[in-house]
């Protein structure tokens, strides 16, 4: 009997290709080049290539479309929804990884740990001079969360843990909400944050939120940390801004483009972290995302319900 056909961005790790073994037969991205394939039922993706309107319609026997990832800002929901093509992500397994990454940018880009690291091997070290590499505390401080969803969350209990007051935007007010956090504005939590960490999922309402406009609200001496995505901001406006101190520092796990053209100036910038959206890579984090998405994948072959549908 022939298996579904399912295009995939891959390369799978090798626990995925365990788990789709024999259930799947996977064909590469460029599959979905020809003019139409009746052949396939599923396409399965890492988050990178977009599945716009044109590669559905390309192929009228997908059933399901499963991203191994929290984010779909790369398909054409609406176009899938429309020819009943299933959609399925991975909220919920990655959120306390995704919080660990911006508390490690947090505490990265505060306490200045990448330049230390380089200080501590530099040839000229002088352990004596009492200023060096001087920075502000993160506990006690004020940390602003932008999009207090399940990865905002988690950020907002490692914040409590480290006795900070947690600032929270959100399109809406979260009524009767389990976390010490505190509703304000966007210009507010922007005023009065320490660290400003994005978390929001990308959209139109939210590309380019965080703009010149925006950061000039910030405190000159506030750290700005995004593990959402990179065009949440404003590429530009934050380069120009870490150049001219107007505030004091980044930690980047997304970036707009991502990668940076290597001769990009935010990597000259010794006052960003920048790391290769690595927010969910853990060994446990992406075992539970390659169960979840391969379960959505099969349930959605098989014309079953998907375990976490998008909407
Ligand atoms: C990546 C993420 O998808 O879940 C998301 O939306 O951004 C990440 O988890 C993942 O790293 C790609 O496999």
């Amino acid at each position: 009997m022939s298996l579904p056909r399912v295009i995939t961005d891959g390369p799978l790790s090798p626990d995925l290709d365990r788990m789709l073994h024999g259930h799947v037969e996977l064909l590469p991205w460029s599959a979905a080049d020809a003019d139409r394939d009746d052949s396939v039922c599923g396409i399965y993706t890492y988050g990178h290539p977009t599945v716009d309107h044109q590669m559905i319609d390309r192929l009228p026997n997908l059933r399901v479309i499963s991203n191994n990832g929290v984010g779909v800002d790369h398909i054409d929901v609406a176009a899938a929804r429309q020819r009943n093509v299933a959609v399925g992500n991975t909220p919920g397994v990655l959120d306390g990884a995704t919080a660990d990454m911006a508390f490690a940018l947090i505490l990265a880009a505060g306490r200045r740990i990448v330049e230390s690291d380089r200080l501590a091997r530099a040839e000229d070290f002088d352990v004596q001079r009492p200023q060096v590499l001087m920075a502000h505390e993160v506990h006690g401080a004020t940390i602003g969360i932008v999009g207090l969803g399940q990865i905002g969350g988690q950020v907002a209990r490692r914040a409590l843990g480290f006795d900070m007051r947690v600032l929270y935007y959100n399109r809406r007010e979260i009524v009767d909400g389990d976390i010490a956090a505190t509703y304000a504005s966007l210009d507010r939590l922007l005023a009065e944050s320490d660290y400003v960490v994005l978390t929001v999922p990308l959209s139109s309402s939210t590309t380019g939120m965080i703009g010149t406009r925006e950061i000039e609200l910030m405190k000159s001496t506030a750290v700005l940390v995004n593990v959402a995505r990179g065009p949440v901001v404003d590429t530009a406006a934050l380069t120009r801004a870490l150049q001219e101190g107007k505030i004091r520092g980044a930690g980047l796990d997304v970036t707009d483009p991502e990668p940076l053209p290597r001769d990009h100036p935010l990597l000259s910038q010794s006052n960003a972290v920048i790391t290769p959206h690595l927010g969910s890579a853990t060994f446990e984090t992406r075992r539970k995302m390659a169960e979840l998405s391969v379960e959505n994948l099969l349930a959605g072959l098989r014309g079953d319900t998907l375990t976490t549908p998008v909407n």
